[in-house]
């Protein structure tokens, strides 16, 4: 019994405010599925999206929201291997067009005519969230679907970029805002992979998350009289990680990596802080064989990986559940930079 109306959180013009009103809900087309959503994760991209940060515009009115976890209540009648019942998941990548170059090669994310949840199309702060059925990702219905939703944003996307970073077994990978969402679930991947992680971040109570996640060491970029330094001696022959993975909302780091990174190594950038630039010295990169490459999400492929090590119990962040209706206070907190790990939305209040 699906009803014709529901709770969601709206924006109306770019700056915001986000509105907890009562709004249609929409039905699928025939490609597509109608997911009762029951958990939804917030990321630092719903925030950027309000803030109309990137020069991408958004949809408006908007629905954000990209880290939905739900059940399966209406499909289209294309939609053959999708079940009424099914545990799914909503991420950002909410459809693609599965035949052009960067389909066809499973690099979905790259699709121009890719749709995007929450910011070109209408995404997890509601009750009932349209997707592409090729798209969603699937759950065990084991697995419970508050917990699981910052894996269908953050997970994906940190576990992308830690393959894209080449780091192996037994190496040391920076993990650069380490206290936030992403951040939090990349030093539990890396673990998972093998990998070794110094968390770079600020304040004792990241500190101490950080330390349980399983980081050696945490760089208090704050307090740190150089942060460079202090990152090259946290590794034990002091030469430097072999890997960085970026995930601040803040250009600074992104202009430092290069310089702590081990020689050889990548730095690979992920957050997406408005307005910035990339920066390093042409000298040193070359002479010490350095790569800087961006990573972006994931493809489904990665999606049921990154699923698959959290369904083995390999992956376990903190995250708070508040109402969707909370949704500003999440916001505000995001921007005071006072959340460590992730807040998830019930929907149902
Ligand atoms: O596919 C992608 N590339 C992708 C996917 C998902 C999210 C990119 N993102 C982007 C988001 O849009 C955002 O720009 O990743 C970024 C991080 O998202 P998040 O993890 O959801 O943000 P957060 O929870 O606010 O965490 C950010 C952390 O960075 C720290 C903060 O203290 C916070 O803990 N930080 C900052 I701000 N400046 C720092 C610095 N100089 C820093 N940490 C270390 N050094
Ligand atoms: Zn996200």
């Amino acid at each position: 019994q699906v009803p014709k109306r529901q709770m969601a959180q709206i924006i109306y013009n770019v700056g915001g405010p986000v509105k907890y009103e009562e709004i249609d809900v929409q039905e699928p087309a025939a490609d597509e599925v109608l997911v009762n959503i029951k958990f939804s994760g917030v990321c630092h991209t719903d925030l950027h999206a309000v803030n109309g940060d990137w020069p991408l515009p958004t949809k408006l009115p908007l629905v954000g929201g990209h880290e939905g976890a739900g059940v399966v209540v209406a499909r289209g009648e294309l939609v053959k291997d999708v079940e009424i019942g099914d545990h799914v998941g909503v991420k950002w990548i909410n459809g693609s067009c599965l035949s052009c170059d960067f389909c066809q090669r499973s690099d979905e994310p790259l699709c121009s005519k890719a749709l995007l949840s929450g910011y070109t199309v209408d995404g997890s702060f509601q009750q009932y969230c349209i997707a592409k059925a090729a798209h969603v990702a699937r759950l065990h219905k084991d697995i419970p679907l508050d917990a699981v939703s910052p894996v269908l944003c953050a997970g994906i996307t940190v576990y992308k970029g830690l393959k894209e970073s080449g780091a192996r077994p037994g190496q040391t990978v920076a993990i650069v805002g380490a206290g936030g969402g992403l951040g939090s679930l990349a030093q539990q991947y890396a673990r998972a992979m093998g990998l070794k992680t110094i968390a770079i971040d600020t304040g004792d109570a990241k500190a101490a998350m950080c330390k349980e996640l399983g980081s050696y060491a945490f760089v208090d970029f704050a307090k740190s009289k150089d942060v460079v330094k202090d990152v090259q001696a946290a590794t034990p022959d002091g030469l430097g990680p072999h890997a960085v993975i970026l995930v601040a909302v803040n250009e600074k780091p992104f202009q430092q990596a290069a310089e702590y990174v081990r020689p050889r190594g990548t730095v690979v950038c992920i957050g997406l802080p408005a307005g910035a630039y990339l920066r390093a010295p042409v000298f040193d990169s070359v002479i010490r064989m350095i790569t800087i490459k961006g990573s972006y999400v994931g493809n489904r492929h990665d999606t049921s990986e990154a699923l698959e090590f959290y369904r083995q119990g390999l992956i376990k962040a903190p995250y708070k559940v508040v109402g969707l209706s909370e949704l500003q206070m999440v916001y505000d907190k995001m921007v005071a930079g006072d959340i460590a790990g992730r807040y998830v939305l019930d929907t149902s209040r």
